[in-house]
């Protein structure tokens, strides 16, 4: 069972989001130290005029275990849920807590059944197959979403380069009345959102030559989402973007079609492995991209009052944990890959920050402009 795992992350706070919170405090070793660092944070720093409360979880720093996929053979409800990474990953150790919660609350009459690494197909597909209610959930990045619905455009806002200087401002950005919107874009479509889950701080990986400056990515071909605001952003530091599925990725790299890609530790080192073929990883952070947790309207709807509870319940406990575990990944992730004898380099952000911030006035892309300004409120960046 996971429930030590996820135990160990100790009891949640909340508090008054300092977007500059920061994550040497959400790092720190006991809770008492945490909870010293982030009184410290909170009366300090200058956080902006309505930043609302959000959850955080000090990171999970165990190594993942390769958990049983299927739940309790004992379950009568069973709801399949499929990603595209392994059981390691960050996504799939965040479903066998969802799985713990459901099981526990439910007296074990439900649980999930995950299906890893794209085994029911790539994301965009496995969103169509939710709405129509032939696959009874999901968790998916960001990355095919704005393309998906109409109502669901407006969430290419939250692919933007840099737009979240830190956990803390993604965390009360996404769990407040922002977020709450952006889930209901769903609504209508076959599909119910139930959370925002994390998928991480993006960093570029590839197998010809270090990268410190947004100019040593000039000419190389590097393999983004199918996301219009990620293609941009690559175009924009000179790299030459592809657009594939997660499936696809490993193979492209092997074969030399991409000379590389970029996604967070816990996908890179955890979830594909593929740290093994890319022995240059920066850590530009380009991207915080969040995941997003979602059942068929369908299934949901057939559920009792009670299990939908149930459900819903399960699905918050388990947002904290799995965000817990994808930061400590991207930690614990560095330190493996740097063992394995990559070359991991750190970067001045403000240069990258520069080289991307065009993408915010690229008319093209479709990002609401009102919704953008009352992030960056929050945030207080840019
Ligand atoms: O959602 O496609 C990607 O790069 C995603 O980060 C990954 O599949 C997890």
């Amino acid at each position: 069972s996971t429930t030590a795992r996820t135990a160990a992350a100790a009891p949640a706070e909340t508090q008054a989001a300092a977007p500059a919170a920061t994550e040497a405090a959400a790092a720190a070793e006991t809770q008492a130290a945490t909870e010293a660092a982030a009184a410290t944070e909170t009366a300090a720093a200058p956080a902006a005029a309505d930043v609302p409360a959000y959850t955080i979880l000090p990171p999970v720093l165990t190594e993942p275990k390769d958990e049983e996929p299927l739940g309790s053979a004992d379950a009568t409800v069973r709801l399949k849920c499929g990603d595209t990474n392994a059981m390691t990953s960050a996504y799939n150790q965040g479903l066998v807590a969802l799985r713990n919660h459901l099981e526990e609350l439910s007296g074990g009459t439900m649980t999930i059944d995950v299906y890893p690494s794209s085994s029911l197909g790539n994301e965009s597909d496995m969103l169509d197959a939710v709405s129509m209610g032939t696959q009874d959930m999901l968790v998916t990045s960001t990355g095919p979403i704005p393309a998906f619905a109409k109502s669901t455009a407006n969430w290419a806002v939250l692919d933007l380069p840099y737009l979240f200087p830190s956990y803390e401002s993604a965390y009360a950005v996404l769990d407040g009345e922002i977020g709450q919107q952006l889930l209901a874009g769903f609504d209508g479509t076959g599909i119910k959102a139930l959370a925002f889950w994390e998928n991480g701080y993006r960093c570029t990986t590839n197998s010809k030559k270090e990268i410190v400056h947004p100019d040593d990515l000039k000419g190389m071909k590097i393999r983004t989402m199918e996301n219009k605001v990620h293609m941009a952003t690559y175009s924009a530091l000179g790299a030459t973007p592809t657009a594939m599925a997660m499936g696809e990725v490993f193979t492209a790299l092997q074969q030399g079609t991409i000379d590389g890609q970029e996604n967070p530790y816990a996908i890179i080192y955890y979830g594909n492995k593929l740290h093994e073929i890319q022995p240059y990883i920066t850590q530009n952070d380009v991207f915080y991209s969040p995941a997003v947790l979602a059942i068929s309207e369908d299934v949901f709807n057939g559920l009792t009052a009670e299990q939908q509870g149930w459900l819903l319940e399960a699905s918050e406990l388990a947002k904290h944990e799995q965000r817990a575990i994808e930061r400590g990944m991207q930690q614990m992730g560095r330190k493996n890959m740097e063992a394995f004898g990559c070359t991991v380099s750190d970067v001045d952000q403000a240069e990258w920050i520069e080289a991307t911030k065009s993408v915010y006035d690229d008319a093209s892309l479709g990002i609401d402009a009102d919704l953008l300004a009352k992030i960056q409120a929050i945030t207080g960046a840019n």
